[in-house]
């Protein structure tokens, strides 16, 4: 049985379309995660401290290992795009979050899901309303559609057509 999740890419360092393209190729080659879709490449303004303008977008995969082995492939590929770990909600070359894994729940060291900023977050719900706007959150009870209206207005400077599936 396959899971469907929608995993949030950023990249705000270095070349951040190679960054997403090598994302998007490093999932496709991960045994047990097929992806289906990907949203289009929003430019947003940084959230957080001081920092370039992040691209942002948000991939569809149908998926088949268990969210921590999921969490730690992600992490994975945000090393090979040569990430450093330095402040919270710093820049970053590539982060990597699982936003939602089906309608499931996990609170566990290291892995909360649905992510915790999901609903307050606009570069998080612009694209993912793109992809999933019927998606529910499992623990608000809405539509991912009817967060983003909750949410004031701003942050999203552009858009770019969704990059090819590899
Ligand atoms: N973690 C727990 N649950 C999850 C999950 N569902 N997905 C843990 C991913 N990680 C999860 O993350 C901190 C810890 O969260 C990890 O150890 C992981 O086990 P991190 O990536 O190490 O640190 P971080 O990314 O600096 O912190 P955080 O809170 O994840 O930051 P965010 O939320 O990723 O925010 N502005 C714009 N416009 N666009 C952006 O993409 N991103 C950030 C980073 C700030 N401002 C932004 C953007
Ligand atoms: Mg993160």
């Amino acid at each position: 049985m396959s899971e469907t999740a929608y995993i949030a890419l950023g990249s705000n360092v270095g070349d951040r379309a190679a960054h997403v393209d090598a994302a998007l190729r490093g999932l496709a080659a991960t045994p047990g995660v097929r992806l289906s879709a990907c949203s289009s490449l929003y430019e947003t303004s940084a959230v957080g401290p001081e920092q370039p303008d992040y691209l942002n977008a948000v991939l569809v995969a149908q998926v088949e290992v268990e969210p921590a082995a999921l969490l730690g492939r992600l992490r994975e590929l945000e090393r090979f795009s040569g990430r450093v770990r330095r402040e919270r909600w710093g820049p970053r070359t590539l982060d990597l979050d699982l936003l939602l894994y089906g309608e499931r729940v996990v609170d566990e060291p290291g892995l909360t899901v649905p992510h915790p900023e999901l609903h307050r977050r606009r570069f998080v719900l612009e694209p993912l309303v793109e992809v999933a706007p019927w998606a529910v959150h499992p623990l608000l009870a809405h539509t991912m559609d009817e967060l983003l209206r909750h949410l004031p207005p701003g942050g999203v400077l552009r858009c770019a057509p969704p990059p090819s599936l590899p």
